[in-house]
């Protein structure tokens, strides 16, 4: 067992760190201003091979271990957030089919997704379906040699500027969907899909979260994935594995929160000395760095453990995503503190980093439903019954 980076992490972070540097932070304010989609770091990370870093080399991906493609996610996060979550959502847009796709369609997307030349979203919340994914009501219906999909689907990051989806939608309403909804691939040019709304949103401003309807949309039965009433199962088992993602995002966002907080102390006199030589920003200083450290190096043993396939996978992911959540709101808070009056405009990169983190206790699963699942996992260790 070794708890230090290979050379080969080593390098790869040192060249995203370079290419985030130089070409992903002097974009960031300006994405966040016009909430606009990075269209032109998209193909620069496609460039750099960077969208296909979890596909295996079959399909053309370069299939990088857990920790180097947190380090990637990490290391673009701590330039910007938005640009992050390119190569964060093509994951986990994919995972629904690395959990249970064929190798036809395997073959049929990873490629496309692989070289970026498709983005992929992953689209299973609904209106009145946030953290209960059972209560989720829309519906395929199961015509002849295909599914038709009605119903609609809200807070979908990409949502609107993806090719493809996985999405999920009842086959059985009456089993309800924990038994009776299923996993399916569809293509957003078919008839019948459309994106009608994006949210205006506190952060991540440039990824686009949308609203998604579906109206008779018909998908061929070739195109679902696993059996019909596997889609619970599919739902939970990508955020075993993509909730690491967000994890990674947000050490990310508390890392370059830290690199501006320090940049800006050292800099600043305030009583005729640096604000950085004051005792109390130094221990402000120090709780935001050991603070984000702990969290990443929860974040890569996590991450490792995915890749052993332990059989505790939940509690390590969704351990991972609360304490780094939480870390990441902590640390841009405080770094916005440390700035004090330029915290909290625009001409600092720290009020955004702030906002930024606030999605990373929010999205793929509530920081609330992290400790459930974290409880859950732990009694389930320690021989205590789910029900009294
Ligand atoms: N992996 C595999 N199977 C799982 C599982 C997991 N992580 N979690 C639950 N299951 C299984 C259970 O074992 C159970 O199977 P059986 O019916 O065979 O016993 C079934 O799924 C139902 O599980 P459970 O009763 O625990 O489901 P709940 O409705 O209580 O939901 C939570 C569990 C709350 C954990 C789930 O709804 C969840 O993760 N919610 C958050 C959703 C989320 O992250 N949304 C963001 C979307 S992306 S932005």
């Amino acid at each position: 067992m070794t708890y230090l980076p290979t050379p080969e992490q080593d390098e790869l972070r040192a060249m995203v760190r370079e290419l985030a540097q130089e070409r992903i932070a002097p974009r960031a304010a300006a994405i966040d201003a016009a909430q606009e989609f990075p269209w032109d770091l998209k193909e620069l990370l496609a460039q750099q091979d960077l969208l296909g870093i979890c596909f295996e080399e079959q399909y053309g991906g370069t299939n990088l271990d857990g920790v180097s493609q947190a380090i990637v996610a990490e290391e673009i996060a701590r330039a910007d957030a938005t640009t992050s979550l390119i190569p964060i959502v093509q994951k986990l847009g994919a995972l629904p089919i690395m959990v249970a796709g064929s190798d036809e369609q395997k073959q049929r997307y990873f490629p496309r997704l692989a070289s970026g030349e498709w983005l992929i979203a992953f689209a299973l919340t609904e209106a009145a379906a946030g953290s209960d994914v059972a209560s989720n009501r829309m519906r395929a219906r199961r015509d002849g040699d295909d599914y038709i999909l009605n119903g609609s689907k809200r807070f979908i990051t990409h949502g609107s500027i993806a090719n493809v989806l996985t999405a999920f939608a009842l086959t059985d309403a009456e089993a309800g969907g924990r038994k009776g909804m299923s996993a399916f691939i569809v293509e957003t040019d078919s008839p019948g899909f459309s994106a009608p709304r994006v949210e205006h949103k506190m952060g991540i401003r440039g990824s686009p979260t949308a609203e998604l309807n579906f109206d008779d949309v018909r998908v061929p039965a070739a195109n679902r994935l696993g059996e019909e009433g596997d889609g619970f199962k599919i739902a939970m088992a990508t955020l075993d594995v993509s909730r690491l993602g967000v994890a990674a995002q947000a050490i990310g966002i508390a890392q370059g929160a830290i690199d501006a907080a320090v940049a800006y102390a050292a800099e600043r006199r305030q009583f005729g000395q640096r604000v950085v030589d004051f005792e109390a920003i130094q221990f402000m200083l120090a709780d935001m760095s050991s603070q984000t450290e702990a969290a990443r190096q929860l974040v890569y043993a996590a991450a490792a453990r995915v890749d052993a396939g332990v059989t505790d996978i939940p509690y390590w992911t969704s351990s991972a995503k609360l304490i780094a959540g939480d870390t990441a709101m902590r640390v841009t808070t405080d770094a916005v503190q440390v700035l004090g009056g330029y915290g909290y405009i625009n001409e600092f990169p720290v009020e955004r980093m702030m906002r930024d983190a606030k999605i990373t206790q929010l999205y793929e699963g509530t920081q609330q439903i992290q400790r459930l699942v974290v409880a859950r996992q732990l009694l389930a260790r320690s021989g205590v019954p789910a029900r009294g």
